[in-house]
């Protein structure tokens, strides 16, 4: 039996691997599972149906017999919890990799997001001038914090793990951003996530979804 997740049947980011499924596709790829996926459109993401799985109404959901989960930070360390090739067996690097991959979500990304939703939700606010170089800060204190303790490695810990996947998938909402530039460790860390084979197959299948919808329908799929 395949796990399914759930994912935007029309994304926002047309197909470009930003919204949350993109990470647990991206850890399902790395482990070797595969899955199926169910596409919801906004307003079947509301119904009673996926708030059962999902009191906020929002994707991703993993749902794998009993075993039915939200929050992408806990399907992918749920996911990674049985593979080597995302958790290391040995319990101080395992507790290591759980604390960058809670980082990636606790840390670095709430002052990205809250610069990306100033950037697409309140442009006309009359304080938008004044706090967004503030909200800027915030972003690059966090990037400096990271780019220092990633130095010239190219993971965080000892070999790509859980906590890369999650942080890679974190810093990509940058975008080409002059903020992200800054840091050219950084931009390097990024592209090794985003050259990796798994990731390839995922960001593929969810980029497949944007086109299909583009031409013009369906709402089921699989990978
Ligand atoms: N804390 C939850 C988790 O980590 O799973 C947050 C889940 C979440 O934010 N889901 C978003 C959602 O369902 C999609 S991923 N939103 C619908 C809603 O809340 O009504 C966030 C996202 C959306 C769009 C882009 N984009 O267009 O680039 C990027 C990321």
């Amino acid at each position: 039996m395949r796990p399914t997740i759930t994912a935007f049947a029309t994304s926002p980011d047309r197909g470009r691997g930003l919204a949350r499924d993109m990470p647990v596709r991206w850890a399902l790829e790395e482990a070797g599972i595969a899955y199926d996926v169910r596409l919801l459109s906004f307003a079947e993401m509301k119904e009673p149906a996926h708030l059962a799985l999902q009191p906020f109404a929002q994707i991703p959901t993993f749902e794998d017999g009993d075993v039915v989960l939200f929050e992408t930070c806990a399907i992918v360390l749920h996911v990674a919890d049985p593979s080597d090739a995302l958790l290391p067996r040995g319990p101080a690097a395992r507790a290591r990799a759980i604390s960058w991959t809670s980082a990636a979500v606790g840390t670095i990304e709430p002052p990205i997001v809250e610069r990306e939703t100033m950037l697409l939700l309140e442009r006309d606010a009359p304080w938008f001038a004044d706090r967004l170089p503030r909200a800027e800060e915030r972003v690059t204190r966090r990037l400096a914090q990271l780019s220092a303790r990633l130095g010239e490695r190219d993971w965080l810990e000892d070999g790509f793990g859980c906590g890369d996947l999650m942080m890679v998938s974190v810093l990509r909402r940058l975008g080409g951003s002059d903020l992200l530039a800054t840091f050219p460790n950084l931009v390097a860390y990024v592209a090794r996530g985003e050259a990796r084979p798994a990731f390839a197959r995922a960001f593929a299948a969810q980029r497949a979804v944007f086109e299909r919808t583009n031409e013009g329908s369906p709402s089921r799929s699989s990978s």
